[in-house]
């Protein structure tokens, strides 16, 4: 029989290190022999959520939107890896309920604000303090951190290929056969 699919939903702060597991991921599990893709926030804000911005209720119906495609993709027996911020619990619950629980495995990016605004890959964060971009999170809107993940991974405390092994240990069970 195909192989079910499933959701790895990665949440945590701009910077924190989402797209660079989940894409380093994909790359490992296809290499592996699984259907997998990658749903991206900054990427589907492009496309599909081009229509959204940053406020509480556009960010939920980015996820919303999400979690429905996402459904779609693990029925179709697609392994699909989801990188949002997506900084309220609330909106995370509503993914997990789209997609089902058993097949949601929440997973927290973990690295510590102090250190993603250090890196800041895209000045975002610079641009923030200056005024420049409204309600960014970990600035001016609210990150709330998971209360029960089934992983957390700090990026700054563990290289990507431990990363990408202590998730792909915990999918272990669910890729067998
Ligand atoms: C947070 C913002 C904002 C604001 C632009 N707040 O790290 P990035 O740059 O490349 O990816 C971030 C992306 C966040 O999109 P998500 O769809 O993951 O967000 S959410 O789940 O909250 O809906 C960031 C960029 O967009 N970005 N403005 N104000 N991140």
């Amino acid at each position: 029989a195909r192989q079910r699919g499933f959701t790895v939903w990665l949440t945590g702060l701009s910077g924190a290190g989402k797209s660079t597991v989940a894409f380093a991921l994909e790359a490992q599990l296809a290499a592996a022999g699984h259907h997998v893709t990658v749903l991206d926030g900054d990427v589907l804000r492009c496309r599909l959520n081009r229509d959204l911005g940053f406020s509480p209720a556009d960010r939920q119906e980015n996820i919303r939107r999400a979690a429905e495609v996402a459904r779609l993709m693990n029925d179709a027996g697609l392994i699909v890896l989801c990188a949002f911020i997506s900084p309220q619990r609330a909106d995370r619950a509503l993914a997990r309920d789209i997609i089902g629980a058993e097949l949601f495995i929440e997973t927290w990016i973990s690295t510590p604000g102090a250190v993603c605004e250090q890196r800041d890959p895209k000045g975002l964060y610079q641009k923030a303090r200056a005024g420049l971009i409204a309600e960014f999170t970990g600035v001016s809107a609210p990150y709330e951190a998971p209360l029960q993940p089934a992983l957390a991974l700090d990026t700054s405390a563990i290289p990507l290929d431990q990363s990408c092994r202590l998730v792909l240990a915990h999918l272990a069970p669910r890729l067998k056969k």
